[in-house]
């Protein structure tokens, strides 16, 4: 199945509009935070589709939860937005906590740059943000998970 991961949209939805038209067939959505009212948009005009969306340091309105655990493609993923787990210093703070739910891939943003590493045994991705990129191309997330590998890339050629 086919995950696409945004992070960071901070209230502009364009550059989700614009992935989600063009990157083809899709079978869900992730949003890792900083998302503001965007995740209503979301689920409003891609209903027909699961999103899972965790709540960043900028927003405010609750209603979802800091982190998530979602099982895809028979792998178990680890979402947040990172900013509780020092994504800003190292990825040890994510690493354990995805250790201790029993996944095998850590999902974050907050940084707005992307990373796509596999470190002790883990994949640690950020797809950056979408709509305020620091340092580079806006970029999203295209997660390719099959009998619980995840092949991961970030894309930075369309928005
Ligand atoms: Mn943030």
């Amino acid at each position: 199945m086919r995950v696409i991961v945004f992070s960071d949209s901070h209230g502009d939805v364009r550059p989700m509009e614009k992935a989600l038209s063009v990157i083809g067939q899709f079978d869900a959505v992730i949003h890792l935070g900083d998302i503001e009212r965007d995740v209503r948009w979301l689920e409003k005009n891609y209903s027909q589709y699961p999103i899972y969306a965790v709540l960043g340091n900028n927003d405010f309105y609750g209603g979802r939860p800091a982190e998530l655990t979602a099982e895809l493609g028979g792998a178990r993923l680890y979402l947040c937005h990172g900013h509780t787990r020092g994504v800003r210093r190292d990825h040890e703070g994510l690493i354990a906590a995805a250790r201790a739910r029993g996944c095998t891939a850590a999902l974050f943003g907050h940084t707005h740059v992307p990373v796509d590493v596999r470190e002790e045994g883990l994949l640690i991705f950020n797809p950056g943000s979408c709509a305020q990129p620091r340092g580079g191309r806006p970029t999203f997330g295209v997660l390719e998970i099959e009998n619980g590998d995840c092949q991961s890339v970030i894309v930075d050629w369309i928005l």
